[in-house]
């Protein structure tokens, strides 16, 4: 049964250099936001929040405010990228509260690409058949380009449902990591938005 004592899945893929930002536990405010500016919070773990998958504290993003199945946390990764790497990213994702059924909607990491302000692209990173109060972790690989783009101008990661859950869609995240996985990246030209 799911509860305060459930397992964090381990991130079993690939690493290399961990981008810190944005990568975190959500163990203190940072710099999250969702699509629709609706709040998202770092929330402390106890009996009645739940447990953290790691660490103490995990963000829950508020199922009552949430506007549509892809306003969920969103990572903002376009400070930190370096053009044409590939990345590995992973979270570990739930629905609370506890009574979220078996049956919740899948969810997922979608990855948004904008080409220079313009055209945006929309890659899911991976997802998971069913989602309740246990923790699941979703991984994937991308990479920071898009065929016949010289340069991205956005870089970001955001955690959408399959459908909008009326009463339970409130959604935890938690143990958010980013990994560049190429190699020699002081060689390449990176254009940072810093
Ligand atoms: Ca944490």
């Amino acid at each position: 049964m799911p509860g305060p004592d459930s397992v964090c899945p381990s991130y079993l893929g690939a690493t290399g250099e961990l981008l810190s930002p944005p990568s975190t536990g959500f163990e203190e405010p940072g710099s999250w936001t969702t699509l629709t500016a609706k709040p998202c919070s770092s929330t402390v773990a106890n009996a009645s929040t739940g447990n953290a998958c790691s660490g103490s504290a995990f963000l829950t993003c508020n199922g009552a405010v949430r506007q549509a199945p892809w306003d969920g946390p969103v990572m903002t990764a376009t400070p930190n990228f370096i053009q044409g790497h590939t990345y590995a990213v992973t979270a570990a994702l739930r629905y609370s509260p506890e009574s979220a059924p078996t049956t919740a909607s899948p969810l997922a990491i979608t990855c948004i690409r904008i080409c220079n302000g313009g055209a945006t692209d929309y890659s899911s990173i991976g997802s998971v058949a069913y989602s309740t109060y246990e923790w699941v972790r979703i991984s994937g690989e991308v990479t920071a380009s898009l065929a016949g783009c010289s340069a991205l101008s956005e870089f970001r990661f955001y955690v959408n449902t399959v459908a909008k859950q009326e009463t339970y869609d409130s959604v935890d995240m938690d143990d958010f990591r980013i990994y560049d996985l190429t190699a020699g990246k002081g060689v390449s030209s990176p254009t940072h938005h810093y």
